[in-house]
């Protein structure tokens, strides 16, 4: 936004003068933006996309032991918006597993049975569940796992089966 002002202006001022001068101080003010982006970007092992940080955990645990290792970190079990961000968190498990291996993601209905929650409080539009998920099998299945069944899709699982899971944070 900043820089976008600081392109207005500068047209404006060019077309004033009839010449591109960027003045000093706002050359200075770029280099402070700069310097922001570079403080509040994913320090490795998150990996950015779509201004946030994602991060693998390989370890399997229960899901709300995962969530609550995902807040002791500053995020939430990752929530998933659209196909671009389901396949880049499916690259991010192939890169680090070596396999499309089934993870905990943010979404429940543990609250009220058939509503579906993030965790990080968005608004759940997009979703990937499998054929037939969810099913709620045998009226306990209220956590969300991805990478299930030969499509790597989603599907509801009882919430103290141990899975490795999907963290992410805002930027
Ligand atoms: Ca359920
Ligand atoms: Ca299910």
């Amino acid at each position: 936004m900043k820089l976008l002002t600081a392109s207005a202006l500068l047209c404006a001022l060019t077309a004033l003068t009839g010449a591109a001068v960027i003045p000093e101080e706002w050359r200075a003010q770029d280099q402070v933006v700069s310097v922001l982006d570079k403080r509040s970007a994913c320090s490795a092992p998150w990996n950015p996309f779509n201004g946030r940080c994602f991060r693998y955990f390989p370890r399997a645990m229960t899901w709300a032991k995962a969530e609550r290792n995902c807040q002791s970190l500053g995020g939430n079990l990752a929530s998933i918006h659209n196909i671009e961000e389901y396949h880049e968190i499916q690259r991010l498990i192939l890169t680090t597993s070596y396999g499309y291996k089934e993870a905990w993601i943010g979404g429940s209905d543990a609250h009220q049975e058939g509503l579906w929650l993030w965790t990080d409080g968005s608004h759940v539009s997009y979703t990937n569940w499998c054929p037939g998920e969810p099913n709620n099998s045998r009226g306990r299945q209220h956590c969300m796992q991805m990478n299930f069944s030969d499509e790597k899709c989603w599907d509801d699982l009882s919430c103290g089966e141990r899975r490795p899971f999907v963290c992410a944070k805002r930027i």
